[in-house]
């Protein structure tokens, strides 16, 4: 499309980005190949995402910087009659967040074909790429044909991305990281939804949390960022909703990553936590309805539950564990509730100090503790413990009596300590009474006039 860019230098762009100037799209893309060609110098990669991070871009540079991001690499193809039932979804993470274990094969189950790309996790506990691993033979890499294949015939797979995906983002993530630019708009929106881009999705459903254990501890602020993802997203040709969902405590009641693939399949049999299947289902009715495979969001909000009790999103995760290489007996074995992963050597359970009701369960200190035994990942080469967890006895709006367990650690080496069963003592509140509501308050859609909000349905 560009041809010429004798007329472009990179020290003129941040100069302009510097004074506030917009840059046009030929201007965008001179710097994301020069990104991805590495014949841009890394020092004027840190200056240009300075200058973005402080001035900002216009709607129009954020749309673009994510479509060059998004062709910076492979873009992929699927069979036309896919076209309108591609869909994913995107969390901002959150302490026990297994969602997509559960609502990828129930959305398989309803039709749709889910061509998930994950992440592991940063710090703290586990990403689902890593869940995903501590059962045996769970490969995360596949091809593009590999990927169109497994959609074909189970309709849905989870696997890492590949260096040929994107590779823009791989880059600018790395430099953002280390000078202090992760947090601006446009940067998200172009590193989240490029890689989405690149799936060639035709629906997207992007769980925005806010709350204690959230990236955003106010509602405000992760309004503005799913308004803005929701409108770059549709802007890509991706149709885009977000929920913004509450994470005051941990999701579900298991934190690691293979309690958390136990956890996950209990709730495939519908026999989740509440929290857990409340999530699972109001993202996948939202995508159902998106894609019009539901007539509204209540009846795919149906659709996923009569998939999780009825058997059928258990069979595709089954089928999913066996397309992405584990053997059929132990994923046969896993999903019936056979004791298949491995189990730590050492397990202690934490005594209430008070007696009440569970008010709250700060989730922070659960994942600080669970990453310094080994569940998470590190900087270091240090491999993930993938049996080493923490099980909630109790949880928010429950009852305790002074001394009864309410925590259960799983832990190797290394072994637990006072000062972190101190931490977690610390983080569970007791109180006289709680008020719970729903986890999902507003649901972000794109309207024609720009972006509209409303509650969410009860
Ligand atoms: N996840 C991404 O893929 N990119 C980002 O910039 C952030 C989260 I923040």
């Amino acid at each position: 499309m560009y041809t010429s860019q004798a007329h472009i230098n990179i020290p003129e762009m941040i100069r302009k980005k510097r004074d506030k100037q917009s840059l046009s799209a030929e201007e965008i893309h001179y710097f994301v190949q020069g990104v991805t060609k590495q014949t841009i110098q890394d020092c004027q990669i840190g200056a240009m995402l300075m200058a973005i991070r402080l001035q900002g871009m216009t709607q129009e540079e954020a749309v673009n910087l994510t479509q060059e991001m998004k062709t910076s690499g492979v873009v992929l193809e699927w069979p036309k009659e896919w076209s309108s039932i591609i869909v994913d979804k995107h969390s901002t993470g959150g302490v026990g967040d297994k969602v997509s274990l559960v609502l990828v094969p129930a959305l398989a189950a309803c039709g749709c074909k889910v061509p998930m790309i994950s992440g592991r996790g940063l710090g703290h506990t586990g990403g689902t790429l890593d869940k995903l691993e501590s059962i045996p033979g769970f490969n995360i890499n596949k091809s593009p044909e590999e990927v169109k294949q497994i959609l074909a015939t189970v309709g849905c797979c989870i696997v890492g991305q590949t260096p040929d995906l994107v590779p823009a983002d791989k880059k600018l993530y790395t430099i953002r990281d280390i000078t202090s630019t992760v947090d601006s708009l446009p940067l998200i929106a172009g590193s989240i939804l490029s890689k989405k881009g690149a799936e060639s999705l035709a629906a997207l459903i992007l769980d925005v949390k806010f709350g204690e254990g959230a990236l955003y501890k106010d509602i405000n602020g992760a309004r503005e960022l799913a308004q803005y993802l929701v409108y770059v997203g549709n802007r890509l040709g991706i149709q885009t909703a977000a929920v913004l969902s509450k994470m005051d405590n941990p999701i579900g009641r298991c934190i690691g990553n293979s309690l958390e693939v136990i956890e996950s399949i209990e709730c495939l049999k519908g026999k989740g936590p509440k929290d857990l299947e409340e999530l699972v289902t109001c993202l996948g009715g939202h995508l159902l309805h998106m894609c019009e495979k539901a007539g509204s969001f209540k009846a795919g909000e149906e659709d996923i539950k009569d998939m999780l009790q009825n058997g059928c999103a258990l069979g595709k995760f089954q089928a999913m564990l066996v397309a992405q290489g584990v053997t059929a007996d132990l994923a046969k074995a896993l999903c019936r509730g056979e004791e298949v992963l491995r189990h730590t050597v050492k397990q202690e359970e934490l005594k209430a100090a008070a007696g009440g009701v569970v008010q709250a369960i700060h989730s922070l200190p659960l994942a600080k503790v669970l990453h310094e035994l080994g569940a998470g990942c590190t900087q270091s080469d240090q491999p993930v413990n993938w049996s080493v967890g923490i099980e909630l006895l109790k949880t928010v709006g429950d009852h305790v009596n002074k001394g009864d367990p309410w925590i259960r650690i799983h832990f190797e080496d290394p072994s637990l300590s006072e000062s972190q069963k101190a931490l977690l003592q610390h983080s569970l509140v007791i109180g006289e009474k709680v008020e719970t509501g729903p986890l999902v308050t507003e649901i972000i859609q794109v309207q024609s006039q720009g972006e509209k909000r409303h509650n969410c349905p009860a």
